[in-house]
C-alpha cells in the first residue's frame, strides 16, 4: 500500500518551570534564591531518511509529541532539557501548517532536517529575582508551552525523468530494463499501483526516473487510479512519454497521445509545459510499421522527438536514454517552488486572549495569561502586584470591562479565582 498525503499532529515539550527555593546550610540564617531555571522542551524535528517511502506509517499514528523540559531545583540547579523527537520522512516530503497551508519545510534530499515545532523555553528560577531591595523574591517564572499544531504531510517524489503514459503500454518494463529497480510487470491494467523510483548509470553520471501508474481519460476527474500519482512527475525535469504503437489493444496511438496531453493539462499547465520525449514501445510486434510511421510524422511536425523501441528486444532502449540524459545535461536545473513559507515569529508573538461570561464568572483565555497565571506565586504581595500590572497592561482589564465587570465579580483564570477589584 501506499501513501502519499497524511495529516498529523504534532507538540513540541513545553519549558520547565522555574523553581522559588532558599539556600540552606548549618549556620548559615536566612539563605538567598538559588530557585534554578526549567529545562527546555524538546523540539520536533523532521528528517529526510532514504530508506523510508510512503507516508504509510502516519496513517496510524497520528500524535507526535516531544518530551518537556523538567522543572529548575534548589541549589541553582536546572532542569533538564526535553529530547527532541525525530520523526523520519520520505525525501520529497513537503510538511505544512494545517491552518495556514503554509509550508513550513520541504525535505528534498536524504538527511535533509528542519525543526517543525519548537519547544518552549524554561522559566527563570527565584535566583534571577533578587535585587538589592528584593532579597527573597518568592516568585520564578513557568515555562513556556512548547508548540502544538496539526501538519499536513505531503509526498511528492523527486527524480530527473518521469514516465507517462496509458496503463500497459511497457513504462515498468523499461524502467526495470533501464535501472536497478525491479517494478511489478503484467500484461493488465494498473499493474503499477504506487511510484517506483530507479536509478540509471550513464557511465559518467547517473540519473533517477520516476514510474508511476498508467492514466486514463477522465484521470484529472479521477477516473482509473485517478490523477494524484501525477504529482509524483511533478518536480522531474523530463518527461517520457509512452505510447503502445502496436495497436494491439484497438487504440489509436494519436489519440492516447492527446488524450494524456489534455489530462496533464487540465492537472497542472506547469506540468503540461515539461518537455516530453516520445517513446512507441512494442516495435517488436509486427503489425506496429504503419501505425508508426503515420505517428512519427505527426508528432515530429508537431517538433517532438520520437523514438520507436521495443522493451521486450530492447532495441532503441539505449538510444532513448542517451537523448534524455543529454536532454537533463542542458536543461537549467529545475526552480525551486515558489512557497508561502511558516514563519514561527508571527505565531510565537501571540498575545491575543478571549474573554467570556460563564454563569456570572468572567473567564480569560489565552496562552500568554496561562503562563503569566502559572508564573505567580498568589501568596506573595510583589508577585501579584507584578500580575494585576501584566493584566492592565495585556489589555485584560479593559476587555472585562467592556464585558460589563462590576467590582467584586469573580474573574477566573487557569485554575484560579479571584474578585475582580479596579
Ligand atoms: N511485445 C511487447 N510487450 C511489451 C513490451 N513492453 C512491455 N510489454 C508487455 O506489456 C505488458 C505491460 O507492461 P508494463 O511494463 O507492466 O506496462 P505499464 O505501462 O507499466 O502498465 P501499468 O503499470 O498498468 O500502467 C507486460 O505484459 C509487458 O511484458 C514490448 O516492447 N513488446
Ligand atoms: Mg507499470
Amino acid at each position: 500500500m501506499f501513501k502519499d498525503t497524511s495529516t498529523i499532529f504534532i507538540q513540541a515539550g513545553n519549558g520547565g518551570n522555574g523553581a522559588v527555593t532558599f539556600h540552606r546550610e548549618k549556620y548559615v540564617a536566612a539563605g538567598g534564591p538559588d530557585g534554578g531555571d526549567g529545562g527546555k522542551g524538546g523540539n520536533v524535528v523532521a528528517v529526510a531518511d532514504k530508506n523510508v517511502s510512503t507516508l504509510l506509517d502516519f496513517k496510524y499514528k497520528k500524535k507526535y509529541i516531544a518530551e518537556n523540559g523538567g522543572n529548575g531545583m534548589d541549589s541553582r540547579r536546572s532542569g533538564k532539557n526535553g529530547e527532541d523527537l525525530v520523526i523520519k520522512f520520505p525525501c520529497g516530503t513537503i510538511i505544512r501548517d494545517a491552518e495556514s497551508g503554509k509550508v513550513i519545510c520541504d525535505l528534498k534530499k536524504d538527511g535533509d532536517s528542519a525543526i517543525i515545532a519548537r519547544g518552549g523555553s524554561g522559566g527563570w528560577g527565584n535566583s534571577h529575582f533578587a535585587t538589592s531591595t528584593r532579597q527573597t523574591p518568592k516568585f520564578a517564572k513557568a515555562g513556556l508551552k512548547g508548540d502544538a499544531r496539526d501538519v499536513t504531510l505531503e509526498l511528492k517524489l523527486i527524480a530527473d525523468v518521469g514516465l507517462l503514459g496509458f496503463p500497459n503500454v511497457g513504462k515498468s518494463t523499461f524502467l526495470s530494463i533501464v535501472s536497478d529497480a525491479k517494478p511489478k510487470i503484467a500484461n493488465y491494467h494498473f499493474t503499477t499501483l504506487q511510484p517506483n523510483l530507479g536509478v540509471v548509470n550513464m557511465g559518467d553520471g547517473s540519473f533517477v526516473i520516476a514510474d508511476i501508474p498508467g492514466i486514463i481519460e477522465g484521470a484529472s476527474e479521477g477516473v482509473g487510479l485517478g490523477h494524484d500519482f501525477l504529482r509524483h512527475v511533478e518536480r522531474t525535469r523530463v518527461l517520457l512519454h509512452f505510447v503502445d504503437v502496436s495497436g494491439c489493444e484497438a487504440r489509436n496511438p494519436l489519440e492516447d497521445f492527446d488524450t494524456i496531453n489534455t489530462e496533464l493539462e487540465k492537472y497542472s499547465p506547469k506540468l503540461a509545459e515539461k518537455p516530453q520525449i516520445v517513446v512507441a514501445n512494442k516495435m517488436d510486434i509486427p503489425t506496429f510499421f504503419d501505425n508508426f510511421e503515420a505517428f512519427k510524422n505527426e508528432l515530429e511536425g508537431r517538433g517532438y522527438k520520437v523514438f520507436g523501441i521495443s522493451g521486450a528486444t530492447k532495441q532503441g532502449v539505449t538510444e532513448v536514454l542517451n537523448y534524455a540524459y543529454e536532454m537533463l545535461s542542458n536543461l537549467p536545473a529545475e526552480e525551486e517552488e515558489e512557497y508561502e513559507y511558516f514563519d514561527f515569529e508571527e505565531v510565537k508573538r501571540d498575545d491575543s486572549f478571549e474573554v467570556f461570561v460563564d454563569n456570572g464568572v468572567y473567564v480569560v483565555e489565552g496562552d500568554r495569561i496561562e503562563n503569566l497565571v502559572n508564573s505567580t506565586n498568589f501568596d506573595d504581595y510583589e508577585s501579584l502586584q507584578f500580575f494585576q500590572r501584566m493584566l492592565r497592561k495585556l489589555g485584560v482589564i479593559s476587555e472585562l470591562e467592556k464585558a460589563g465587570i462590576n467590582e467584586g465579580d469573580p474573574v477566573y483564570m487557569y485554575g484560579v479565582e479571584f474578585d475582580f477589584v479596579k
